[in-house]
């Protein structure tokens, strides 16, 4: 089956938010191949606005490498109280195995990240044979993963917040 391309924002599915516009998201982007990671930037910030996010309640912050990823997260996450994070960069394979080792290290980082703090750590990171597989994943023909990255972390927020309106409902509050 063929991958859907999700570049026109105006085809987006519909995501049942509360308050968007009262919304907390921190984005960590990864400068190691900053054209690809620029891009999913791009695409991210378009889609949360595009939900009702307000530009004002995004905070982006930059780090080395995708290695720095959950440090990054992390160091947002012990600030602030944050709807969501989202962790951008893009990791191709060379001749050495270290695509391997940052991978498994961010993916795992990001989520234990994750469950210790209650607050989903989106990895929106590509991990691409190439650079040719890059751009296809980064406004190419697989679409803009920044713009999936931001649909996980809009999903995940409006599923807390169905499940604190469910608790409400049988006079349950957390
Ligand atoms: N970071 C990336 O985000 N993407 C890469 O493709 C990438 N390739 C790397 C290749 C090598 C051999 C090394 C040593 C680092 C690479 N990094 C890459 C940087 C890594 O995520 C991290 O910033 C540095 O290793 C410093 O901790």
């Amino acid at each position: 089956m063929p991958a859907k391309k999700k570049t026109n924002l105006s085809e987006l599915k519909s995501i049942q938010l509360e308050k968007p516009e009262d919304l907390k998201v921190g984005i960590v982007v990864a400068n190691w191949n900053e054209e690809i990671t620029g891009t999913l930037l791009k695409g991210c910030l378009q889609t949360l606005e595009h939900y009702g996010l307000k530009l004002s309640n995004i905070k982006r912050v930059e780090v080395p490498g995708s290695f720095e990823l959950p440090m990054g997260a992390k160091s947002l996450l012990t600030r602030e109280k944050w709807d969501a994070i989202i962790c951008l960069g893009c990791v191709i394979k060379g001749e050495t195995p270290h695509n391997q080792y940052i991978n498994s290290a961010v993916s795992s980082g990001l989520m234990n990240l994750s469950l210790a703090s209650n607050t989903p750590c989106i990895f929106g990171v590509l991990t691409p044979l190439n650079m040719e597989q890059a751009l296809e994943r980064a406004g190419g023909k697989h679409g803009n993963k920044g713009v999936e990255a931001a649909i996980a972390a809009l999903e995940m927020i409006a599923l807390d917040q169905q499940l604190d309106n469910k608790s409400r409902s049988i006079g349950f509050m957390k």
